[in-house]
């Protein structure tokens, strides 16, 4: 092994040629591009976090604290640059938020010197990820994260936990105030801030579960309306996007980031999941909803918008694309950051209307394999009656 300051010379290049490499965009599918290379990773992390950078207190140069996965962001664009607030977590499998913002939303992603302290609320938690932030309405940009406490009516089960909407505001994405944790009667995790008041209240999409893994019976994403975000108690929930036999929301779905407001609705990115003999597959789907009412849903393109592909598929917990950050530009570009395989993060790119054009023209799923033939024949049909050649 060469020495201290050898290493450490080639790490910190490593580090930097990793921070200044150029991304590219890949051909797709016209609904939207991916890039090459994942826009945030564990090896992104600064050394100050990983290594004791002391010669003497640490010789071998050795890591100090293992920094194993950097996924499921939230997304913001604030002050001009593209903020992502990402679960960053480490080989003791305890996760905690921080801060990484590039210039243009594809390149160059660097992390803040150090992470979120976020302040405590009730129980300490023994886990916190997965925030989805929102600039609401009120001046406040609410980030609103799943919070993960042991069960304590199961103290033999190790693996039985609780999982709650834990909340915290902020004016500058640098102090966080944290207020209590959302009260529901069951267990919540997806519990996002709808940016406007609705009917002057705060209005949330919530995922009601049974217990920490089962979505339940029926079930699926929720709505509800909150007096205030400070002491928030959801006291009534409606279904407004429920899970069906055979489709990629079998399982569970839950929503993803902040909906976005467009002229012919509000678009919303959801992960879908099914079980199958590798475990449960995750996947992104969307729907929209209504201007005059977020909690009506007005479209839902069949299936999914975007599963794993290739690298996507490896990673810590195989076959996952998770979605809790996008951000749409004031061109109207949509940058979605998604996570594979709870590992790493990806960024694809799109348009507000690239997206309604998808959810509004794109049919929804029959439910039946008949009428998806039935869906298919009709697009050959028309591409045939188009009898310019081009079939
Ligand atoms: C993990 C999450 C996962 C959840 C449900 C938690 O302990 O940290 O990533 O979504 O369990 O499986
Ligand atoms: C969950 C989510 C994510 C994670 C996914 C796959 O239920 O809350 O944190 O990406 O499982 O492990």
């Amino acid at each position: 092994m060469s020495g201290f300051e050898e290493r450490l010379s080639a790490l910190r290049q490593g580090h930097r040629a990793l921070l200044e490499r150029p991304n590219h965009p890949l051909e797709g599918n016209g609904v939207l591009e991916r890039y090459e290379y994942p826009v945030l990773t564990a090896e992104h992390a600064p050394l100050e976090w990983r290594y004791d950078l002391s010669p003497e207190t640490n010789p071998f140069l050795m890591e100090r604290y293992g920094i194993h996965a950097v996924f499921n962001p939230g997304a913001i664009k604030f002050n001009g640059k593209y903020i992502l607030v990402a679960r960053v977590e480490g080989a003791d499998r305890k996760s905690f938020f921080a801060v990484a913002e590039s210039p243009d939303g594809i390149n160059g992603f660097r992390f803040r010197d150090r992470p979120v302290t976020m302040p405590e609320w009730g129980e300490p938690a023994t886990n916190v990820y997965d925030m989805r932030l929102t600039a609401h309405e009120d001046g406040w940009i609410y980030g609103i994260f799943c919070v993960e406490r042991k069960d304590p009516s199961a103290p033999g089960d190790l693996s039985a936990a609780v999982a709650a909407a834990g909340v915290a505001r902020t004016r500058d994405l640098v102090n966080w105030e944290r207020l209590p944790d959302i009260r529901a009667n069951c267990q919540q995790r997806n519990v996002v801030l709808h940016p406007e008041f609705v009917d002057g209240k705060y209005a949330l999409y919530t995922r009601p579960q049974d217990g920490f893994i089962d979505a339940g019976n029926g079930g699926g994403i929720g709505w509800a309306l909150v007096d205030s975000m400070d002491g928030a108690v959801i006291r009534e929930e409606k279904i407004i996007n429920r899970r069906y036999y055979h489709t990629v929301k079998e399982s569970k779905n839950g929503e993803g980031p902040q909906p976005i407001k467009t002229p012919q609705g509000w678009l919303h990115l959801a992960h879908g999941v099914r079980g199958c003999a590798s475990g449960l597959r995750y996947v992104l789907y969307m729907y929209m909803t209504a201007l005059d009412d977020p909690s009506r849903v007005i479209a839902e393109p069949a299936g999914f918008l975007m599963a794993p592909e290739g690298d996507e598929y490896v990673g810590d917990v195989m076959n996952v694309l998770f979605s809790n950050g996008w951000i749409a530009d004031e061109d109207g570009t949509v940058y979605i950051y998604y996570a594979s395989c709870d590992t790493r993060v990806h960024v694809a790119v799109s348009s507000v209307d690239r997206l309604v054009d998808y959810c509004l023209n794109t049919a929804p799923d029959g439910l039946r394999t008949a009428l998806s033939v039935e869906r298919l024949n009709s697009l050959i049909d028309r591409n045939k009656s188009l009898g310019d050649g081009r079939v």
